[in-house]
């Protein structure tokens, strides 16, 4: 077998300066930036269709706000920019390896969604029973509990539109781009869009609004695109059975390194043990590659990561493309050169 090297991740990583904090003066808000890159790994190069640039900001104030004992708001007040002035410690509050982007994922696992207008294509019984179908195949293997609510307090809110629909995205009439999501946070956040110049079907008719729809609130929810060609969240559409729709391996491994798997499990559907923080160290787990980065191991699995620092107890998880977006799943091999500080990653043809 010949084995490529894939990619070369320098760890030294430069931050653009673009402002991305939405209140107080300028001289303020670069300020707070700065605070949170130094000690909250806020990463501000990332600026993307994902919006992960701003709930980046979000996420880095609010671990900065519970830190500190603050009330936690997710936003720069003047109680929290005060604290921010305060002298300190240079060292970090959060990891030191800082350039991994911070996971995107609801923070409760109670997401609540509202669907604002309908398609012309299907009924609103339909539309409302595919959306409910499609949330239910990432409910059912996880904690989490998607809630239909009629007020603008929704976290997801569902919409068909065309063309320019009132973000940055406009659609492209029939086919081409056939809906799209944002990775959670607020405002938009989560939010998914239909183009409604394509045609919504419940059948295997183009475009069937299910497949649609759970492949999107895989993006809502905080999944990005897998290599694996069998997995939903695949980036080509393909018509599958949607009667008893089961979701493929891979987006299970995916949303559960996110949010962990069904607390009661699925009576209905058992599914091998997969590992995750509880039973990361029982089964007889094996792993892709390994490697030890400034003292934190590293096990990869599919799309799966496993951080262990050295002082936590419980190993934390994430996906392989949170920490590197371009990167493809299952690799080979790792290694680590402690003296240049570089990471090389593996994965064979
Ligand atoms: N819309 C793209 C998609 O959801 C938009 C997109 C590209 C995107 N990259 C993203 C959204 C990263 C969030 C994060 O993939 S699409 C498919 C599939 C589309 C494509 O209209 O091209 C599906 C929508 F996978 F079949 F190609 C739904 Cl199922
Ligand atoms: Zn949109
Ligand atoms: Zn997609």
């Amino acid at each position: 077998m010949q084995t490529v090297l894939l990619t070369l991740l320098s760890l030294t990583f430069s931050f653009s300066h673009s402002s991305v904090l939405r209140t107080k003066n300028g001289k303020d808000k670069l300020f707070a930036q700065e605070f949170l890159k130094r000690f909250y790994n806020l990463n501000t190069a990332k600026v993307t269709f994902d919006k992960d640039a701003f709930s980046g900001v979000t996420e880095a104030i609010i671990k900065m706000q519970a830190f500190y004992g603050l009330t936690i708001t997710g936003e720069l007040n003047s109680e929290t920019l005060e604290a921010m002035k305060k002298p300190r410690c240079g060292v970090p509050d959060v990891s030191p390896y800082s350039h991994f982007p911070s996971k995107s994922k609801w923070p409760r696992n109670n997401v609540t969604y509202r669907i604002i207008n309908y398609t012309p294509d299907l009924s609103a019984a339909d539309v409302d029973e595919q959306i409910q179908k499609a949330f239910k195949i990432w409910s059912d293997v996880t904690p989490l509990k998607m809630t239909k609510i009629n007020d603008d307090t929704a976290d997801i809110t569902i919409s068909f539109g065309s063309k320019d629909h009132g973000d940055f995205y406009p659609f492209d009439g029939r086919h081409g781009t056939l809906a799209h999501a944002f990775s959670p946070g607020d405002g938009i956040g989560g939010d998914t869009h239909f183009d409604e110049d394509e045609t919504w079907t419940k059948d295997s008719n183009d475009y069937n609004l299910f497949i649609v729809a759970a492949h999107e609130f895989g993006h809502a929810l905080g999944l990005s695109h897998s290599d694996d060609t069998s997995a939903l969240m695949y980036p080509t559409y393909s018509f599958v059975n949607t009667e008893k729709y089961k979701l493929p391996q891979d987006d299970v491994e995916g949303i559960q390194s996110l949010y962990g798997p069904a607390i009661n499990g699925n009576p209905r559907d058992p599914r091998p043990e997969q590992p995750n923080s509880k039973t990361f160290c029982k089964s007889n787990v094996t792993f892709d590659a390994a490697a030890n980065l400034r003292g934190v191991l590293l096990f990869f699995k599919g799309r799966s990561v496993w951080l262990i620092h050295p002082e936590k107890k419980q190993p934390e998880s994430t996906t392989l493309q949170s920490m590197w977006p371009t990167l493809p799943s299952r690799l080979d091999a790792a290694c680590d050169i402690a003296e240049t500080d570089e990471l090389y990653l593996f994965k064979g043809y």
